[in-house]
């Protein structure tokens, strides 16, 4: 069960933005434009990415052409580098929470609209590969269908106009600047997805900025809650990681009574993108020790304010001795909440504290605690 929480305004329609909202379309963006950019005896080096998000494909296109110096026009570099992009469309990964947001919506009857700067034809290509997604939306409506792409409040109206909604009853689910402007601009109430991290800040417009899709309680917004919460925990698809327990920021964790031990991200870069940051719990396992339950945060620790993203699994055991340099495996079968920041160390070991707890309870539930005997957990490298 979730906390309930209080409703911010009451919306009767939901307009979804679709790459980096409902889509992981930045993995493939920059695999496609690594390569490509060889061609010209250039290096990706991603420091784009944030210009070219919340764009239309041909804005996005002109920024590269600009800031690489390339020596064609913007067109030519869009008709070349297009049919890449279609090939690798099947490849995208729907984001933690997309498919489950979709579903719950369709589920009770909410109208939903996807508004998005791209081409209706690519929006149909990408969707198309994820199950029940095309049938779930009332409308779609491409960047090439209306006068103007986001920032420009046009393509939201259109769909206000499709969904039969006034502006004022639709929320818009928005990943980049460029989209919450345009879902403000036309008057509706916008919930800001930031897909690049440590960003929020720049979102002030929007009515609630949240980490990932995850953490979205609907009935903020006076739509259906979720139900699939249990004990203040969200199942998950389980997920597995493991290496070798590296030295962490010897911040004293331990003093504090809470030992992470610090894997090594390496390797881990592509799965790690795919999850947002946050603090999750499962299943861990010590070849040569045994298999304890485990609470970790993934992320930047925004009390720390990190520079890396790092993973730190607290292990629920009491042991007599480090093991830094032992292979450590953990299958994560639920979520907690987004990682915060507190005003004292008090208020994070506090917090820390409740998550175990929590961790400690669920995992005695037949959905979790089924995992404990995951095959994962056992072998060695
Ligand atoms: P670091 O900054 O190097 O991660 P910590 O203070 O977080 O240092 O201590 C983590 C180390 O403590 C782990 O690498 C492990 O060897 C040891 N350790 C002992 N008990 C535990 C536990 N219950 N969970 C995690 N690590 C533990
Ligand atoms: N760090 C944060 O800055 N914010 C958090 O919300 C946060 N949550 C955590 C939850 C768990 C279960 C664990 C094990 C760690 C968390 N941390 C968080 C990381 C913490 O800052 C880090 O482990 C420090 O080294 C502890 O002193
Ligand atoms: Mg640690």
């Amino acid at each position: 069960m979730s906390i309930p929480q209080p409703i911010k305004k009451s919306v009767l329609g939901v307009i979804l933005d679709l790459d980096g909202t409902l889509l992981n379309t930045d993995g493939i963006v920059s695999e496609v434009l690594k390569v490509f950019l060889v061609k010209f005896g250039k290096q990706w080096d991603g420091r784009e990415a944030d210009k070219i998000l919340g764009k239309t494909p041909f804005e996005a296109a002109a920024a590269i052409v600009e800031d690489y110096g390339l020596p064609c026009a913007t067109e030519e570099f869009v008709s070349e580098i297009t049919p890449t992009f279609s090939d690798q469309w099947r490849n995208i990964k729907p984001l933690p929470g997309a498919s489950r947001l979709i579903n719950h919506l369709k589920g009770h009857g909410i109208p939903m609209a996807l508004a998005s700067n791209s081409p209706r034809a690519c929006i149909e290509s990408k969707i198309s590969c994820q199950q029940d997604w095309k049938e779930s939306f009332s409308a779609i409506i491409g960047g090439d269908e209306v006068p103007a792409g986001k920032p420009s409040p046009e393509i939201f109206l259109e769909a206000a106009n499709r969904l039969k909604m006034e502006p004022s009853s639709c929320l818009v689910i928005e990943d980049s600047l460029p989209g919450v402007t345009a879902g403000k601009a036309a008057g509706m109430e916008v919930v800001a997805v930031p897909y690049l991290p440590k960003q929020s800040h720049l979102y002030t417009s929007a009515g609630e900025v949240i980490n990932s899709l995850l953490d979205l309680r609907p009935e903020k917004w006076g739509l259906p809650p979720f139900k699939d919460w249990i004990e203040g925990t969200l199942p998950l698809e389980p997920w597995h990681i493991g290496g070798l327990v590296i030295k962490g920021f010897g911040r004293g964790s331990k003093v504090l009574g809470i030992p992470t031990a610090n894997l090594s991200t390496e390797g881990y870069t592509t799965l790690l993108s795919e999850y947002p940051s946050g603090v999750y719990f499962g299943w861990a396992g010590l070849p040569v020790r045994g298999v304890y339950k485990m609470v970790m945060s993934i992320g930047w620790n925004p009390y720390f304010n990190n520079k890396e993203k790092t993973i730190e699994p607290w292990l629920l055991h009491e042991f007599d001795e480090d093991f830094y340099g032992e292979e450590l495996r953990l299958v994560i079968v639920g979520y907690i909440r987004p990682e915060l920041n507190f005003p004292s160390l008090e208020s994070l070991i506090e917090k820390i504290h409740d998550d175990r707890r929590i961790a400690e309870k669920a995992l005695e539930l037949p959905l979790y605690s089924k995992h404990r005997n995951d095959p994962y957990l056992e072998n060695s490298l």
